[in-house]
């Protein structure tokens, strides 16, 4: 049940992706998905080659099924990471932050899958016209550097212009969620937030917590002066912006404030000076759980909201 065209492009058993989440999305992570019949991947991010060269030897390692890398298209390393990921040869790559135009016949001629992430129907149609095999559909409800149209109007809109698999993402967490995608059009999801609550997910737990007990509103989006607007969590950072935004303080400087701020709540567990990045989705991430455990009960859930659908169409 929901084998889509998704699943045997990239030999995987649920059209279900692991978002690429720069930080988190570690060998470890993308692994854990993958063997749980997901497609997981591990994030370049604005990591130097070298590091990302490590972790999808050390996913080699940890599973047999097909992975992929996310390249952020704004890393400064991101030449060195496309060679990288080219020599490897892996399966699958995810792109966002930009348009991976010039670097799909490249990856295409050894057989990796390119899904670039796009915010608009004009992208989705140059990536399908420039030999993309999917496409990832991102509303702005999603975590991290977003878009502005929502996942509820953009996927339609993309899925009716397009001929390539469309993947929707941002809002979705679990099986309604899931169910909704494909009912839109799409033929996968990706899935991030609710990841970072994985067993496997290396984050510091006190990142982990903060998703646990977000509430409906909590997901704010911060940056939107410099251009690359930011969804993450309200805490001390994001008034530190608000402020420093409405002194009129210069791009440049804004951008220098956010620079760090990540790894900052990643790794050093400060949830209140760092920038704790996650989707409006994340007050209904409830507890930490396996990545088997989240993808099962994501497959079930759908299931159950099929059956309740089901139900209604025999009572008409
Ligand atoms: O890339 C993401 N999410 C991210 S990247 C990131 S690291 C970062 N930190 C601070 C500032 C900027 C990046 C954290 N989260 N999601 C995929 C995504 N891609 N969302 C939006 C886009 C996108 C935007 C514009 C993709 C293509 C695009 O194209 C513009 C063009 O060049 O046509």
């Amino acid at each position: 049940m929901f084998q889509t065209s998704l699943c045997g492009l990239l030999n995987i058993k649920y059209p279900i992706i692991q978002g690429g989440m720069a930080w988190l999305a570690t060998a470890e992570l993308a692994a854990a998905v993958s063997e749980a019949g997901g497609l997981g991947i591990i994030a370049a991010g604005n990591a130097p080659a070298e590091v990302v060269e490590k972790e999808i030897k050390k996913a080699k390692e940890l599973t047999n099924k097909p992975f992929g890398v996310n390249i952020m298209l704004l890393s400064p390393f991101v030449e060195d990471v496309i060679e990288v990921v080219y020599r490897e040869q892996v399966a699958v790559i995810t792109t966002g932050a930009g348009n991976p135009g010039k670097y799909i016949d490249k990856f295409k001629s050894i057989g990796t899958k390119v899904i670039p992430v796009v915010p608009s129907v004009a992208l989705a149609k140059r990536m399908e016209r420039l030999g993309a095999d999917a496409v990832i559909v991102e509303g702005t409800e999603a975590g991290g550097h977003i878009g502005e149209l929502t996942t509820m109007v953009l996927v339609p809109q993309v899925a009716s212009e397009i001929n390539i698999p469309v993947i929707a993402a941002g809002g979705i967490a679990d099986g309604r969620g899931f169910l909704a995608a494909l009912s839109l059009g799409a033929e996968g999801v990706q899935i991030g937030t609710r990841f970072i609550c994985a067993e496997e997910c290396v984050v510091h737990d006190n990142y982990k917590q903060m998703v646990i007990k977000a509430k409906d509103r909590d997901a704010v989006v911060t940056a939107r002066a410099t251009g690359h607007p930011v969804r993450v969590l309200k805490n001390k950072l994001t008034r530190d912006f608000a402020q420093l935004e409405k002194e009129g303080v210069t791009k440049e400087a804004l951008e220098e404030f956010g620079s760090g701020k990540l790894r900052v709540a990643v790794i050093e567990g400060d949830i209140e000076n760092g920038s704790v990045m996650a989707g409006q989705i994340a007050s209904m991430v409830k507890e930490v759980k396996t990545s088997h455990e989240i993808i099962q009960e994501i497959i079930e859930g759908a299931k159950k909201q099929l059956g309740l659908l089901t139900i209604y169409d025999k009572e008409e």
